[in-house]
């Protein structure tokens, strides 16, 4: 069975992964609402992407005998001021949850749970994936001109990633 330790902790990360959903969530209808549907359909299949990180934490503490809590979540911050802003965000929550899964990783290597570590391998390989992916979006934006992009490349950007590949 898994440590209490391990246990609450990775509760807590399933109540993160949660909250990355929630605020993706209200930067897609931030996005939409703003007239850029691509790009919005684009933050909310993210946000069902972190609730499925969720859904992992959730059915490994299970099988590995434990319960996670699921937490009241607070309010996602205010909403983008720009595009820029938007893409600058959703890096800066990306670095911060890499942060987290490492201090896991961490935990993990310390009391030698090797099934835990070895689950948290997964999320290594993704926050990799999703901090190129948030860079991407930076660059692309930043080719596009930035906050000073024209209608025509905000509008191609908006199409490409309305049907950019979705990932796990
Ligand atoms: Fe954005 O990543 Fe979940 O873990």
């Amino acid at each position: 069975r898994i440590s209490s330790t391990l246990e609450e902790a990775l509760s807590t990360q399933m109540n993160v992964e949660l909250f990355q959903s929630h605020t993706y969530l209200s930067y897609g209808i931030w996005a939409t609402d703003q007239g850029y549907d691509g790009i919005g359909n684009f933050l909310l299949r993210h946000s069902l992407e972190e609730r499925n990180h969720a859904i992992k934490f959730m059915q490994y503490i299970l099988n590995r005998g434990g319960k996670p809590r699921v937490m009241a979540l607070e309010a996602p911050g205010h909403d983008p001021q720009s595009l820029q802003n938007c893409f600058n965000l959703v890096f800066k929550h990306e670095v911060d949850n890499t942060e987290k899964i490492y201090n896991l990783v961490n935990m993990a290597l310390e009391e030698k749970d090797w099934a835990t570590w070895n689950f948290l391998q997964w999320f290594v390989k993704e926050q990799i994936e999703e901090e190129t992916l948030a860079m991407d979006l930076i660059d692309k934006l930043k080719i596009a001109g930035g906050d000073r992009a024209t209608d025509e490349s905000l509008l191609y950007l908006d199409r490409e990633l309305g049907t950019a590949p979705d990932d796990a």
